[in-house]
Formats: C-alpha cells, sequence, structure tokens
C-alpha cells in the first residue's frame, strides 16, 4: 500500500516536471506565433494604470542654452538642409530622409511627442540654432536627449553634432563636413555598440583641426540598442578637462581629455628621429643561431640557444653617442583641451538602415541639477509608463492561459504538487488512531464477525501492525522527502518558469511592434 503511494507521487512528479518542461519549449514556440491582438488585448488592464498618469510639458529649472520636448507638434525652430553629402553616391547624396514629430508607438506618454527618423537608408540632416552660442570657459558643457530605436537598429546612428560657431554656419547647408565641434551618442554597425565622444581640437601650431575620441565606454552597451525603450543619455563636459557620460542617468564612462582620447590631444615630447637611416646591409639581427652548433653528447639545456655574432661588425659612421629620438619639432602642450571652439547650433546627421529612431527632450545647460530636473519631469514619465506596462510573471501567467485554457492542467499541477505533498506527509496520521480504535473496538462489538475475519486474513493483522510500526517512521521520512521535493519545485520555478515567461513576454513585445 506504502510502496504504491510512493510510486504513484514519484510517477505524478515526475511527469508533471516532464510536461512542464515540454511545455516551457512549447510556449517559447507558441509566443512566437501567438496573435499580437491577443497580447494587446491581455495589457488593457494595465494599460489604465498610465491614462492617469498626468503629462506635462516640462519646463526647465534654470538657465539653458537649449532646451526642445516637441510637444508643439511642430518642427517651428528646426531647418531642414536642402543639399547633398559630400562623398556619397548621386542617387542617395541627398538629404532627403524624413522627419515627423509624433508620440512614441509603445508606452506612449499622452501629451508628449518626440522627433522620428522616418526613413530606412536615405540620409537625414536638421539642425536648431541655440538660444546663444556656448563659450568653453568656466562653466561645465552638459548635453542631454532621449533616444528609443523603436524598431531595434541595424546599422544606424542616432548621435548629435554641436555645430561650431563659424560665422558661415548656415543650417540649410547642413551636411556631413559642416564643422562641429562635439559628437556625442549612440551609434550602432554590425556587433559594435558604440556611444560616441568625439571631439574637434585645433592643433594651435598650424591650426588645423583633428577629432579625439573618447576611449570605449566601460559597460556593455547592446541592450540600449535592442530592449525598445526610451533612453537617456546625458554627457557632462568640466573646464579641469574631465569628462562623464551617463546613460539612463548611470554612469558608463569617465575620463580627462588629456589622457583618455585617441589620438592624443599633445603629441610627444620626442619622436623617433626622421632622419635615422640604417646602411643597406644592416643585419637586423642582434644574435644568429650558431652556425656551428650541434647538439654533443653531454647537451646542457641551460646553454645559451644564440651567441654573439663573431662576423658582426659597426658599419662605418656609427655614431655610439647618437640619439634614437629627437625633439619633436611639432610638439605643443595645450593643457586645457576644455576650451574648445565655441558652438551655436544643435544638428542631426544621420544615415540609418531601420527608421523610426525617436528623440526627445534635448537640453544643453552648464547645470547638472537643471538637466536632472529636466529628465525626471519627462524621461522619468515615459520610464514610469513603460515599467508599468510590464506584465509581472503572474499575470504573463494568466494571459498565456487565456488563449490556451490547457495550460491551466500545468499551473495545477505545478501549485497542487507541492501542496499535496504537503498535505500526505504533514496531516496528523488519522489512520493510528483508527487502527488502535478498531484494535481495542472491534472485539466488543462483534466477536464472531471478528473470529471470521481472522479465519479469512490470518495474516492480516501481522501485516497491520507492521504497517503501524512502519507510519511510525513516516513523519520523519515525509519530510524528508518533501523538503527535497520542494527543493526540486523552487528549482523548478526558477530556473524554467521564471526565466521563460521573461522571454516569451520579451518575444510579445518585440513581435507587437
Ligand atoms: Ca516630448
Amino acid at each position: 500500500m506504502k510502496l504504491d503511494r510512493g510510486w504513484l507521487w514519484c510517477v505524478l512528479l515526475l511527469s508533471s516536471l516532464a510536461v512542464a518542461l515540454v511545455t516551457a519549449e512549447d510556449k517559447e514556440l507558441d509566443a512566437d506565433v501567438s496573435d499580437d491582438e491577443e497580447m494587446e488585448k491581455g495589457m488593457s488592464e494595465i494599460l489604465k494604470f498610465y491614462s492617469q498618469v498626468t503629462y506635462k510639458t516640462p519646463v526647465p529649472t534654470g538657465d539653458v542654452y537649449f532646451a526642445e520636448t516637441f510637444d508643439d507638434g511642430t518642427l517651428g525652430r528646426w531647418q531642414l538642409s536642402k543639399t547633398v553629402k559630400g562623398d556619397a553616391d548621386d542617387d542617395i547624396a541627398k538629404y532627403d530622409g524624413k522627419w515627423a514629430v509624433e508620440q512614441l508607438k509603445e508606452n506612449k506618454v499622452p501629451g508628449d511627442k518626440g522627433l522620428v527618423l522616418k526613413s530606412r537608408a536615405k540620409h537625414h540632416a536638421i539642425a536648431a540654432m541655440l538660444n546663444k552660442p556656448f563659450v568653453f570657459q568656466d562653466e561645465p558643457l552638459v548635453i542631454q536627449y532621449e533616444v528609443n530605436f523603436q524598431d531595434g537598429i541595424d546599422c544606424g546612428g542616432a548621435y548629435i553634432k554641436l555645430l561650431s560657431d563659424t560665422g558661415s554656419l548656415n543650417l540649410e547647408q547642413f551636411h556631413d563636413r559642416t564643422p562641429y565641434t562635439i559628437m556625442f551618442g549612440p551609434d550602432k554597425c554590425g556587433e559594435d555598440y558604440k556611444l560616441h565622444l568625439i571631439f574637434r581640437h585645433q592643433n594651435p601650431l598650424n591650426k588645423d583641426m583633428e577629432e579625439k575620441h573618447a576611449k570605449r565606454a566601460d559597460v556593455d552597451l547592446k541592450k540600449f540598442y535592442t530592449d525598445k525603450k526610451t533612453h537617456l543619455y546625458t554627457l557632462v563636459l568640466n573646464p579641469d578637462n574631465t569628462y562623464e557620460m551617463f546613460i539612463d542617468q548611470s554612469s558608463v564612462s569617465r575620463g580627462n581629455l588629456l589622457h583618455d582620447v585617441v589620438p592624443p590631444v599633445n603629441p610627444p615630447k620626442e619622436i623617433d628621429d626622421p632622419h635615422d637611416s640604417k646602411p643597406e646591409d644592416w643585419d637586423e639581427r642582434a644574435k644568429i643561431p650558431d652556425p656551428e652548433a650541434v647538439k654533443p653528447d653531454a647537451w646542457d639545456e641551460d646553454a645559451p640557444a644564440k651567441i654573439e655574432d663573431p662576423d658582426a661588425m659597426k658599419p662605418e659612421g656609427w655614431l655610439d653617442d647618437e640619439p634614437e629620438f629627437i625633439d619633436n619639432p611639432e610638439y605643443f602642450e595645450d593643457l586645457q583641451p576644455f576650451r574648445m571652439t565655441p558652438f551655436k547650433a544643435l544638428g542631426l546627421e544621420l544615415w540609418s538602415m531601420t527608421s523610426d529612431i525617436y528623440f526627445d527632450n534635448f537640453i544643453i545647460t552648464s547645470h547638472k541639477e537643471v538637466a536632472d530636473r529636466w529628465a525626471s519631469d519627462s524621461w522619468g514619465l515615459k520610464k514610469l509608463v513603460a515599467s508599468a506596462n510590464e506584465p509581472g510573471i503572474f499575470a504573463q501567467l494568466m494571459m498565456a492561459a487565456e488563449e490556451r485554457p490547457w495550460l491551466w492542467v500545468i499551473y495545477i499541477l505545478t501549485v497542487g504538487l507541492p501542496l499535496g505533498l504537503a498535505v500526505l506527509f504533514c496531516w496528523p496520521k488519522k489512520s493510528e488512531n483508527d487502527y488502535v480504535h478498531k484494535k481495542v473496538d472491534v472485539p466488543q462489538a462483534n466477536e464472531e464477525e471478528d473470529e471470521e475475519e481472522e479465519e479469512e486474513e490470518p495474516a492480516a493483522a501481522d501485516e497491520e501492525d507492521k504497517a503501524a510500526e512502519a507510519t511510525e517512521g513516516a513523519p520523519v521520512a515525509g519530510y524528508t522527502v518533501l523538503s527535497s521535493v520542494l527543493n526540486y519545485y523552487c528549482y523548478f520555478v526558477v530556473v524554467f518558469l521564471i526565466p521563460h515567461h521573461r522571454y516569451a513576454y520579451s518575444l510579445n513585445s518585440n513581435r507587437r511592434s
């Protein structure tokens, strides 16, 4: 009897795990082909939450050089480029990529709009003048804006250029070679996920402009390009030449314009002597393999593999004191690379193989706290709405079962199994008491019947006695079995159920867009 019950539970446990495993795989496929509308319907309840979010177009709380929310739905202060890209093929050279002002496709905040790059495989260029030029003096520079790769990103950029105050700046003629002071923002091609910080530094000797690239970010950037959420990009440049870049207000890279850019701002003090020449018959080898070397009988592994070349001779005119390096004639030292060319416009000059890149809430200021406040009034609400829309594991399970009612069997098994085991092993052993009563009461009730029973099943009492003895040890064994089963159950939930539903959700949300 006991053996049968154990087997029954073992079979139940194994089969439910097996079914659940199969289901997990099955559901991944199902999630892939599930209907968009079904998922949206399931989310309608949660969407009620954000209809209650009150959005007000943010207003900068301090002095700014530029602030743009796009919430009025127009490109009023923006100028589309009417020119062509310098080195592009004629058929695609024109900056004819479309821009629009519209809401986010997903996780809309009522009343909030942004700038959207609309065309695939076209050059886009748009720019706007600042309220006043930014001059690099004693105040930091803080640039911040939002990007959402609403359709993901195959190959394309979402960086901005701060256009130098050159006097001849004409936004209608904005193109790839329009002088800029700083280029900042995300860019991706293939599996290379970049966050650019490039500045143009003027060589004080020859007045040439040279691009300096900040070192790569310290964190893996992939998720910011693929999760279809709105991310906040911030650059802080300080008058002491330090810089720091943030994504979603977390630091991803910091450094110093003097030490952490390539090529370095300041050239090396000394360079290889360009006039240092070698004789034509110069042998690069300082040592050669010993031509007479043979492995002797008593081979010494510690002996040098190479010896001085006995035929090596110093070429004629060799100067032992001749310096290998000379002073770099192009040397200069600029200890304030922060003092860059002033800029007076913000431009986006982009090519993308994926459309619907969303931009919003550009701000340029000298005060980080102004940018932070601006973010909490704008990006903060977007983030709130997006996280409210992300269903929890329970909601995901319910939504999945709405579409596939047979999943309820799995849920009941998954939840019911440990409950059943708990009841089985932990419930007071009522049967043992009945046993005692039976053994005591039955002879008083009907001796004849008892005799008959004893005749018919002479071995039954013995068996019952043994069973009663066995059940005394059952609670301890029961708890042990129960605790291992619960362990397996927790393991199953953590390893299969939770990741699966996160995966299923991400598949569904990818498909929705
Ligand atoms: Ca906006």
